[in-house]
């Protein structure tokens, strides 16, 4: 899908990111201010409640089994960001509204799942050295271009895990059973617990869960979901015991309500069958993972062909935010000692909001261009289809941090002219201090000046 800019922007030849020079090209998206971004490695600063986060979910994935690593540069090839994966051509995912290109070949990693190849070839080399560790979790920064609120932020991490089994390496699929009984006795390894886990689909639906019959038999699947199901319940209960004793020990509350989670089927086109694990958190079900048992075919393209085995992905914020109770998702970037003296390595405390600043709302109403139409697709006449996170991107660009969400309030046609009007409130407001009238006013025009020199539309 090719998309033009309705103007070309001053675009920089080169982009330099971790020592490295990248050619851009007409696919080339990523601003200075998402690039900014590169580097800060919060993950790796043991008193950041990022870290304090990623070091209690390593403490479920231990050696000598799995390996905890992290990917500190987040410039991948759209290959293994997409190709390897088994992204169809048209993805939505792919696309420039969604993901930040470096260039025609290269983005900002969108999920940790860019790695698999290279962790998986990781086993197949150490086999011999390291013959123990089959498993692995990597923790790295990644990007999407997304929506602005409290929960969403174009850079948030992610933790991904996997672990293999060997097969016999005669015939594998009829030898199926000696693989189900390896993983079963992996299981038993697992300690048992006893939360409520609700769990009501089959573990292989023809349609909506399918084995990968050319390749497995029900019975090793049976038996490698049942390793990944308790294996990463495990973790979850770990982190939401930590995260219930926190909350009554600050409001001295006793017992809180037993953890409650569930298995939903769900979709990736590198995992089959595919689930996210939902946990019950303060009234509402979360979506906490995404995980499945891996595409063969991925296995035999990364020098493993004759192992099997499972892979999660689970965002590190969302599981932050709620351990500590940190309301807005900008706070893990605050560089405020405010912020930053809250947490301690090894420690699960709740945050206690410092002074919340007053918001500022300003509305901005515009036409799109007469023959622009929103969602995707290229409209006739060469007319550049509207996104909204362009509307995002443009706003991010301006006002970076100082920006809560933004939300669209209105939208409609116009009966005779069809013409397609858009109404958007911008929230400012800084986590650290109240912002003045006139640096909002310029915020504000300058985003009004930004929509109608790169979306072409027409103020209202
Ligand atoms: C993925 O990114 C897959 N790579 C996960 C996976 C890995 C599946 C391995 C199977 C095997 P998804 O886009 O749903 O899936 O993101 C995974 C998790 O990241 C979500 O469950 C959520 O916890 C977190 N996440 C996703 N988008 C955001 C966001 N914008 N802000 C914060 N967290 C997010
Ligand atoms: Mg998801």
């Amino acid at each position: 899908e090719t998309t033009t800019a309705p103007k070309t922007r001053k675009q920089q030849p080169t982009l330099k990111i971790e020592g490295d020079v990248y050619q851009t090209d007409e696919w080339t998206n990523t601003p200075d201010t998402i690039l900014s971004h590169v580097g800060r490695r919060l993950y790796l600063d043991d008193n950041h409640p990022l870290a304090i986060t990623r070091k209690l979910i390593e403490s479920q994935f231990p050696a000598p089994t799995y390996g905890n690593y992290s990917e500190k540069n987040p410039v991948v090839s759209t290959r293994l960001n997409f190709d390897f994966l088994g992204f169809p051509p048209d993805h939505p995912g792919r696309s420039r509204t969604d993901t930040y290109y470096v260039n025609d070949k290269t983005v900002l990693r969108t999920h940790t799942s860019a790695h698999q190849q290279a962790y998986f070839q990781q086993i197949a080399r150490n086999e011999k050295t390291r013959p123990e560790e089959v498993g692995y979790t990597v923790i790295a920064d990644v990007y999407r271009r997304d929506a602005i609120d409290r929960s969403h932020y174009p850079v948030f991490h992610q933790m991904e895990g996997a672990m293999l089994w060997k097969r016999p390496a005669t015939d594998p699929l009829s030898a199926s059973s000696e693989t189900a009984a390896k993983v079963l006795a992996d299981l038993e390894k697992i300690p048992r617990h006893d939360i409520v886990v609700e769990d009501p689909n089959p573990t292989i639906h023809p349609q909506r869960n399918p084995l990968q019959s050319a390749h497995h038999s029900a019975e090793e699947v049976e038996a490698i979901g049942a390793h990944l199901k308790r294996s990463l319940e495990r973790m979850v209960i770990k982190v939401f015991t930590e995260a219930s004793k926190a909350a009554a020990a600050s409001s001295g509350a006793a017992g809180a309500e037993p953890l409650k989670v569930r298995w939903v089927e769900a979709y990736f086109p590198f995992t089959s069958p595919s689930w996210e694990l939902e946990v019950f958190w303060q009234g509402d079900w979360l979506e906490i993972l995404g995980c499945g048992v891996i595409k063969q075919d991925l296995l035999i393209n990364s020098d493993v062909p004759d192992h099997v085995g499972w892979a999660f992905g689970l965002g590190i914020e969302r599981i932050a935010m709620l351990l500590f109770n940190i309301p807005d998702i900008r706070l893990f970037w605050s560089r405020d000692e405010r912020f930053l003296s809250q947490f301690r390595a090894g420690e699960i405390a709740r945050f206690e909001p410092f002074s919340k600043h007053p918001a500022c709302y300003k509305d901005v109403a515009f036409w799109l261009p007469p023959a622009a139409v929103t969602g995707g697709s290229s409209a006739a006449g060469g007319a550049v289809p509207f996104h909204e996170n362009d509307v995002m991107e443009i706003v991010r660009g301006i006002g970076g941090d100082l920006v809560e969400d933004v939300t669209l309030i209105d939208e409609f046609t116009h009966p005779k002219t069809s013409r397609k009007s858009m109404c958007y409130r911008i929230n400012y407001r800084s986590l650290e201090r109240t912002l003045t009238n006139e640096e909002t006013n310029e915020m504000h025009l300058k985003v009004r000046e930004k929509l109608v020199g790169e979306l072409g539309v027409e103020l209202r």
